[in-house]
């Protein structure tokens, strides 16, 4: 069992950032594409699943952290500490009306916490109250999570000056913006549809590590 030192170290050396939910997966199933990217290199996954029952979700996630586990993959779950603890994750990742990070840093004392932020406020906010890393997102408009209006590659400028805790990017990336959230700043790009709904998910894979790396 690695230490939450050793996990943020991980967490830091991260490119390519795949969260895996079922409603954007072109009817194939999670561990199938788990598999597909755990055979590419993959260094982290968050499995998000919010429509289904926290039985459902825990099960999964426990099936994810044995493939996980296996591939020396990070694995974090989106907004739910308890399965995250339940399913012995190596991190959570809070939303802005989940548990607030401070809390969970009270009872979750090995997970690694990431929080979404939308605004350099919510962002520095999240630092103060103990995330370990932050989301700033969507960074383009979105079919996946569509009220929530895009902050643009400015945001990311913005935020990397004023936090000093790891950050990802997410929200309507493509293949073709990672040149410009590099140039901006972005060392860690965290993608849905891009990664999932690909015809041929280990070739995504692989072409987008490239560009990352
Ligand atoms: N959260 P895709 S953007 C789930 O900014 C989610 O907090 C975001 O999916 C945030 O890569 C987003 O398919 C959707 O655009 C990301």
């Amino acid at each position: 069992m690695q230490t939450k030192t050793q996990k943020l170290n991980l967490f830091k050396k991260v490119g390519l950032y795949p969260v895996l939910c079922p409603e954007f997966a072109r009817e194939r199933s999670l561990i199938f594409i788990l598999n597909e990217i755990a055979g590419s290199g993959a260094e982290i996954v968050q499995l998000r699943m919010k429509n289904n029952s926290s039985k459902e979700f825990f099960k999964t996630a426990e099936k994810f952290r044995e493939i996980t586990s296996k591939h020396n993959i990070l694995l974090i779950i989106n907004d739910r500490a308890d399965i995250a603890m339940a399913c012995k994750a190596d991190g959570v990742h809070l939303g802005q009306d989940d548990l607030p990070p401070e809390t969970v840093a009270k009872f979750a004392k090995k997970l690694i916490i990431g929080v979404s932020t939308h605004s350099p406020e919510e962002a520095l906010q999240a630092e103060k109250n103990g995330a370990d890393y932050i989301n700033i997102g969507p960074i383009f408009s979105t079919n996946t999570k569509k009220n929530a209006s895009p902050v643009g590659i400015e945001m990311v400028e913005k935020v990397k000056n004023i936090v000093n805790i790891p950050f990802s990017v997410m929200g309507g990336i493509k293949t073709a913006h990672i040149p410009d959230l590099i140039r901006a700043g972005a060392m860690r790009i965290a993608m849905i549809t891009e990664i999932s709904e690909a015809e041929n998910i280990r070739e995504k894979f692989s072409e987008l590590q490239k560009k990352i790396r």
